[in-house]
């Protein structure tokens, strides 16, 4: 922050402009501090958090659209229809406004008053830093019959403040250009179109009434898509139940206020077992949930068994029953949105509520509603009771076949399943247990490891479908209760990350449409049941190369179609070159295989990401759901919730 008491001098570079140098300079040099990483997800955030001050602005009363466009060179506009930034000199700092937010740290919010701006997390870090990370970066504020325009190299003016023409005395907004800099982004600076839509479609379900389009201009990739939800969460919901079969007529909501926090909330039924519940603060996703999720959490379940005991329809029996907030959540679509003055973020990725105020205003608010509505709506009432009442039945079947999982200890190696060849240490953080597809790969596997730390569990059996399956069915399934008891954590409300017995889980399956078809059962079944250890970042996928081009006694591994094709090239004369194509794991010699897919030095593994839960629970849903073509088609090109390349 600029020092208020420092003195002009004469060369102009006076103590506030060399502290603002400072500042920008300490962005670019330790970026990931500010953006959480230089990577394509860094390079999203950076429009994100442009878009962010725009739809502040129209949170505020004063904007109704915001564009976005990516042009041919990946640069971006934002443009709002907002008050425009300030452009009057700042009192104490002598300087314009808009040249303030541009140039200063967490400026935005000095002489901003709009309300919920965002404290924690990677959010509202302020336009400075998009700025700064910029090779190049333009505003135009159309204000007063004014435009004005200035801009910027690497976060330093380049041409100051000027009027530019006259508009319109009722013209107003904000356009903001940039181009990232590429010294800064050396893994990517492309944008991905499929990231930056579902971001801004869940700002336009999130915040009523706005209008977002996104406009690509790039070679090949022409369109726009507009988001808009008069609806808000409402149509949220309706959206994420799209592919499903709700089971009641309407979206059971709400928006209100209670104690200076605002509280969004959706849901509705549907006829599968799943739970997809989606909370947001501030328009952050908080994957890892917090106050707010248990105040709705706590209040459905309590308001439910409540309703129980009161109904006539029941009988002795099932009135008896107590619901567990697994059982009251089978099947539900949820998203609750919450906007709070002063939100404390926690947890790993901080990305979890901490304001202990908002659980018991949420708890209040879901309390109020639901036991209005299902006075009501009895039919619908009766439909959610039975519903869970279900759940909960089928949850005692399954209590007998997960007692069989949780009796073998994580601890007790003597339980541990027969098929499992396990690793000698037993530090959990150096260990790493291989999933197989197969026995014959599964041996080569075992032979080729280094068995101090990785562990090796075949997979022979069908792998069921979770998404289709209720939960005692799914634990009564062989391959699922070996991988459960391998792990050690336990699923769902019992899940315990702290008694995982590997800190790197990986999934290795055969480069065809049977491996990816495995594979993404066995997504399908950590996402839903053991969500936290994706989020924790242990999951990860193998990958083994798909051809060994081989001349006498040189050989070389290709991991792609491409470097086959460069990698035969560089043997020059094509006589005697021996191209295999690995058609599965088990293939490949116990030597071969750790050479190339399971030898920490030089492997290369995918990192399962929760980057974007909605577009991953939509991604399942289109995986797991009933329509076949979309989902050979996904399946052919490959995982889209899979991203970050660790090597
Ligand atoms: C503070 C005050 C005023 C506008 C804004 C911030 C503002 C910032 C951004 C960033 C992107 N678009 C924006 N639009 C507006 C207006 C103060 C006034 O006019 O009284």
């Amino acid at each position: 922050m600029a020092n208020e008491n420092a003195q002009p001098n004469n060369n102009g570079y006076g103590a506030d402009s060399i502290q603002v140098l400072k500042g920008l300079e300490a962005v670019r040099l330790r970026p990931g501090m500010y953006i959480g990483s230089t990577s394509s997800r860094g390079l999203h955030h950076l429009v994100y958090e442009v878009v962010d001050n725009s739809i502040d602005e129209a949170l505020a009363g004063h904007a109704t659209r915001v564009t976005v466009i990516v042009h041919a060179d990946d640069s971006i506009t934002v443009e709002d229809d907002g008050r425009g930034i300030p452009v009057d000199v700042h009192p104490v700092e002598k300087l314009p406004g808009v040249e303030l937010a541009m140039t200063v740290l967490h400026a935005g919010g000095k002489f901003d008053k709009n309300t919920y701006k965002v404290s924690g997390g990677l959010h509202g870090v302020g336009v400075s830093v998009v700025n700064a990370l910029s090779e190049q970066l333009k505003v135009w504020v159309k204000r007063d019959g004014q435009e004005y325009y200035m801009d910027f190299n690497k976060g330093i003016t380049t041409t100051k403040l000027k009027t530019i023409r006259e508009v319109g005395a009722k013209e107003r907004g904000t356009r903001i250009w940039f181009k990232p800099d590429a010294t800064i982004f050396t893994e990517t600076t492309r944008y991905d179109w499929s990231t930056l839509a579902s971001r801004l479609r869940e700002l336009a379900f999130l915040n009523k009434g706005i209008s977002i389009t996104l406009t690509d201009e790039r070679e090949g990739e022409q369109r726009v898509e507009t988001f808009h939800a008069e609806g808000g969460i409402r149509e949220f919901v309706a959206y994420l139940n799209a592919n499903r079969k709700p089971i009641h007529p309407e979206v059971i909501a709400i928006e209100t206020e209670r104690d200076d926090i605002a509280i969004d909330l959706g849901f509705q039924y549907n006829d599968g077992y799943s739970e997809s519940v989606f909370s947001f603060v501030n328009n952050i996703n908080t994957h890892e949930g917090g106050t707010h999720l248990t105040g709705f959490k706590s209040a459905l379940t309590s308001v439910i068994n409540k309703y129980i005991e009161k109904s006539t329809v029941l009988n002795k029996k099932d009135k008896d029953i107590r619901l567990s907030g697994d059982d009251v959540r089978e099947g539900i679509v949820a998203v609750l949105s919450v906007k709070v003055r002063e939100p404390q973020f926690e947890g790993q990725t901080k990305t979890k509520l901490g304001n202990s105020e908002v659980e018991g205003a949420v708890r209040s608010v879901v309390n109020d509603l639901l036991n209005t509505y299902l006075e009501e709506h009895p039919k619908t009432a009766n439909i959610i009771i039975e519903k869970a009442v279900s759940a909960a039945r089928a949850r005692e079947a399954a209590r007998k076949a997960r007692d069989l999982t949780r009796k073998k200890s994580a601890l007790d190696v003597g339980n541990l399943p027969g098929k499992l060849a396990d690793c000698s240490l037993s530090d959990p953080t150096l260990c790493e247990i291989y999933l197989v597809e197969g026995d014959s790969a599964g041996g080569s596997a075992k032979q080729g490891r280094k068995r101090d730390f990785q562990a090796i569990l075949p997979l022979r059996g069908k792998i069921i479908n979770v998404e289709k399956a209720r939960i005692d069915k799914v634990l009564s399934n062989e391959e699922i209760r070996t991988i459960i008891t391998a792990l050690g954590t336990g699923i769902r409300e019992e899940f315990d990350i702290t008694r995982a017995r590997y800190h790197k889980v990986i999934i290795m399956t055969d480069a065809d449409v049977d491996g990816a078809h495995i594979r993404t059962l066995l997504l399908t079944f950590f996402f839903r049941q053991m969500p936290e250890l994706i989020e924790a970042g242990y999951m990860y996928i193998a990958q083994p190369p798909l051809y060994r081009v081989a001349k006498g006694k040189e050989e070389y591994y290709a991991y792609t179609e491409k470097e086959r094709d460069v990698i035969s090239e560089r043997f020059g004369e094509r006589a005697n070159l021996n191209v295999q194509r690995y058609k599965g794991l088990g293939e490949m010699n116990p030597e071969q295989l750790w050479k190339t897919t399971m030898d920490p030095e030089t492997r290369s593994m995918l990192r399962v990401t929760m980057e974007d839960a909605v577009l991953a629970d939509q991604t399942f849903q289109m995986l797991m759901g009933d329509e076949v073509e979309p989902r050979r088609q996904f399946i052919e090109t490959n995982a889209r919730f899979v991203s970050n390349l660790d090597v």
